[in-house]
C-alpha cells in the first residue's frame, strides 16, 4: 500500500510515521508513506496556499490551483483508489471504514486548514470525506494520522502477533474484554481465577462475556 499525504504542515506528519510501529510498518516494505508539501506546488512567490473568501467572512481559503497540481503529478505517477479529505463535515471515521481502506492499494489524503478547501477541490478532486468525530481541529493533520494508523495496523503482517488486530475492540463491534499480565496479585488484588486455569476454551468465553458485558455497560450502542 502507499499513502500520499498533502499537506501544509509536513514537519508534524513526519515525526508521527517516524516512531513505532509505523516505523517499522513501513521499513517492513507494508506501506509506503509520501507526505508533500502544499508549498511546493504553488506558482506564488511567497509560496501562498490560501486566500480570502469570495463574498467575505472571517477566515482564508485554501486554494484550488497548488492543490491541483499536487494531486494531478501524484495521479500521473499512479492509480489512486481514493482521494480523501480530512474535515470535520465528513463520514465520521469507524473500524469498518479503516477495514476497507486497508485493502486499497494508493490513496491520497488531503489535510484542509483555514476554513477549508476551495469547494471545487471537492468537487473535482476528492472521492471521500471523513471526519474523526464531532468536534473541531486546527487543521486536517492530527486527524490523517488517526486515520492512517487505524489503516496500517491492519494490513497483514505490520502488527506482531498476526491475530492481535482481530480481537480489537469495535472488531467485532464489541468492546475489548479486560487483560491483564504479572504479578497475579497486586496488593491484594487477584487476577481472576479463569485466566490462571490454563482451559483455553473456557478463557474464550470468559473473554467473550467480559466483552459483551463491557460493550452493554459502556457502548450499548454497538449492540
Ligand atoms: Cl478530519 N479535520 C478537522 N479540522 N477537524 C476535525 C476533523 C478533521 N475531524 C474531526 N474534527
Amino acid at each position: 500500500m502507499r499513502i500520499d499525504i498533502i499537506t501544509c504542515l509536513p514537519k508534524l506528519l513526519e515525526s508521527f510515521f517516524a516512531h513505532s510501529i509505523l516505523q517499522r510498518a513501513q521499513q517492513g516494505g507494508y506501506v509506503e508513506v509520501v507526505v508533500h508539501d502544499l508549498r511546493d506546488y504553488t506558482a506564488d512567490k511567497h509560496r501562498r496556499v490560501d486566500d480570502y473568501a469570495f463574498g467575505g467572512g472571517a477566515g482564508m481559503v485554501m486554494q484550488i490551483e497548488p492543490i491541483a497540481r499536487c494531486i494531478r503529478a501524484l495521479q500521473a505517477e499512479r492509480t489512486y483508489d481514493e482521494v480523501i479529505y480530512m474535515t470535520p463535515d465528513g463520514q465520521t471515521l469507524n473500524q469498518q471504514t479503516a477495514n476497507a481502506l486497508s485493502l486499497r492499494q494508493n490513496l491520497i489524503i488531503l489535510c484542509g486548514h483555514y476554513k477549508g478547501v476551495d469547494e471545487r477541490v471537492r468537487e473535482l478532486f476528492i472521492t471521500k470525506e471523513i471526519s474523526i468525530g464531532d468536534y473541531v481541529l486546527s487543521g486536517g493533520e492530527l486527524a490523517a494520522c488517526v486515520l492512517s494508523d487505524a489503516i496500517i495496523r491492519l494490513l497483514p503482517g505490520v502488527l506482531n502477533d498476526e491475530t492481535s488486530a482481530l480481537t480489537d475492540s469495535f472488531q467485532d463491534n464489541l468492546l475489548a474484554p479486560p487483560v491483564y499480565t504479572r504479578p497475579a496479585e497486586f496488593e491484594g488484588h487477584r487476577v481472576p481465577d479463569i485466566l490462571l486455569s490454563g482451559h483455553e476454551a473456557r478463557i474464550d468465553e470468559w473473554r467473550h462475556e467480559q466483552a459483551l458485558e463491557r460493550t452493554r455497560m459502556r457502548r450499548p450502542d454497538l449492540l
